[in-house]
C-alpha cells in the first residue's frame, strides 16, 4: 500500500470503476495508466483562432493510449482464466500487451508485419518478454492470422476487437471532459484500425447519457492518405505511409468509426505524410514529442483550418496517441545535426554566438 492520502493516480480501472464492465472480483492488472496531461497549445490556438488542447497519451506507461485498453483486456483475461494472450500489431499494441502480460505473468505472443514496426516498439515488446513472430505481410494479414489462432487455440486475442479494449480506451474522453468541465466542440484523433475513435465516442456517449456533459463533441478522425480505406470507401491492399502505426488497409472497427463520425456530425478525412511530418515537428517544437502517426490529429486541425472549416473560439482537443521516442528516426532525419566543439567555454560561446 502507498501511504494513506498520498496523491497518486490509481490507473483507469480504479479512477473510473463505475463506468467499466468489471466487478469487485475482477483482478486489477494496472501500471497506473491514464491521467495523462491535457496541454493547451498557445501557438495552435493563436493560428487557428480556436482554444486548442493536446491530450498527450504518449505519457502512458508504455508510451501510448493502448495501455488504457490493455489494463482492462488483461484484467478480464486473468478473470476468465486465460494463460496466454496474442495480438497483431503495428507496434504499440504489442508493446502494451507485452508489458501488461508481464505484469500479470501471462504468456504473450505478438504478430507483427516484418520490417514495418518502429525500433522502440520492437525493443519494448522484446524487453518485456513477449514472443515476437514476424509475418511476411502487412498488419491486416497479421490480424487475420491472430484472429484465426485465437478461434482455434486456447489463447485470448487482445486486439481492439476484444470489447474490453474499447471500454478501457473510452476513459480518454472522460479525462478530457473532467479536465475541461465540459466536452470540447471538436475532438480530433488519428485513425488506423479505427478502435480509438470508436472508444472515444463510447466515452462521450456514456457521459452524455449520464448527464455529465450536455453536448457531445464532433469527432474527426484522420487517416494517412496512402492508408485511407474509410475515406476511400474500400479496403486498401497495400497501404503506404511513413506513419507506420496507422499503416492499415482494412480497419477492424470500420463501421463503428463511421457511426462515431456520423452520429457526432464529424468526419473521417485523410492527411498527407507531408502534413503529418510538418505537424510532428511543430508539436515537438512546443515541447511535446509525439510519434508521426499521433501528429495526424494536429495535421488534421491545420487541414480543417486551411479549408476554412473551423469556427472561431471553438474548443478543440487533438489527441497525441503515442510517444515520439518510439520512432526517433524521423526526429533525427529532420533536424540539424550535432556539431563537435572544443572543450573550453570560449569556444562553446563562440559556437553559440553568445
Ligand atoms: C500511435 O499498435 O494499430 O485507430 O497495432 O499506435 O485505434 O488503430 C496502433 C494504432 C494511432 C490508431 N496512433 O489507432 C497497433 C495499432 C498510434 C497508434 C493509432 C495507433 P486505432
Amino acid at each position: 500500500m502507498t501511504a494513506a492520502g498520498a496523491p497518486q493516480w490509481r490507473g483507469i480501472i480504479e479512477e473510473y470503476r463505475e463506468w467499466l464492465p468489471i466487478t469487485a472480483d475482477t483482478p486489477v492488472v494496472t501500471l497506473r495508466e491514464g491521467g495523462t496531461p491535457l496541454v493547451r497549445s498557445e501557438t495552435l490556438s493563436a493560428e487557428t483562432g480556436c482554444d486548442v488542447w493536446l491530450k498527450y497519451d504518449g505519457a502512458n506507461p508504455t508510451g501510448s493510449f493502448k495501455d488504457r485498453g490493455m489494463t482492462l483486456a488483461i484484467s478480464k483475461a486473468i478473470e476468465e482464466g486465460a494463460k496466454a494472450v496474442v495480438c497483431a500489431s503495428t507496434g504499440n499494441t504489442s508493446a502494451s500487451a507485452a508489458a501488461y502480460a508481464a505484469k500479470a505473468a501471462l504468456t504473450c505472443a505478438v504478430l507483427v508485419p516484418k520490417g514495418k514496426i518502429a525500433l522502440g516498439k520492437m525493443a519494448q515488446t522484446l524487453v518485456h518478454g513477449a514472443r515476437v513472430l514476424e509475418v511476411d505481410g502487412n498488419f491486416d494479414a497479421a490480424l487475420e492470422l491472430a484472429k484465426d489462432l485465437a478461434d482455434r487455440y486456447p489463447v485470448t486475442l487482445v486486439n481492439s476487437v476484444n470489447r474490453f479494449r474499447l471500454e478501457g480506451q473510452k476513459t480518454a474522453a472522460f479525462e478530457i471532459c473532467d479536465a475541461l468541465a465540459r466536452a470540447p466542440d471538436l475532438h480530433l484523433v488519428p485513425v488506423g484500425n479505427a478502435g480509438n475513435i470508436s472508444s472515444h465516442w463510447l466515452g462521450y456517449s456514456d457521459y452524455l447519457e449520464a448527464g455529465v456533459i450536455h453536448e457531445p463533441p464532433r469527432l474527426f478522425g484522420f487517416q494517412a492518405k496512402g492508408a485511407a480505406p474509410i475515406v476511400l470507401g474500400e479496403p486498401v491492399k497495400d497501404p503506404q505511409t511513413i506513419a507506420t502505426a496507422i499503416r492499415i488497409g482494412n480497419p477492424a472497427s470500420w463501421e463503428k468509426a463511421l457511426s462515431a463520425a456520423k452520429e457526432s456530425e464529424g468526419a473521417i478525412l485523410a492527411v498527407t505524410d507531408r502534413e503529418i511530418l510538418a505537424a510532428y515537428r511543430r508539436v515537438a517544437r512546443e515541447g511535446l514529442f509525439a510519434e508521426p502517426a499521433s501528429a495526424a490529429s494536429v495535421a488534421g486541425l491545420l487541414h480543417l483550418h486551411a479549408e476554412g472549416n473551423l469556427t472561431a473560439d471553438a474548443t478543440v482537443v487533438c489527441v497525441l496517441t503515442g510517444h515520439g521516442l518510439k520512432d526517433p528516426e524521423w526526429a533525427i532525419a529532420g533536424a540539424a545535426q550535432p556539431q563537435t566543439v572544443r572543450g573550453d567555454p570560449a569556444a562553446v560561446a563562440t559556437e553559440l554566438g553568445l
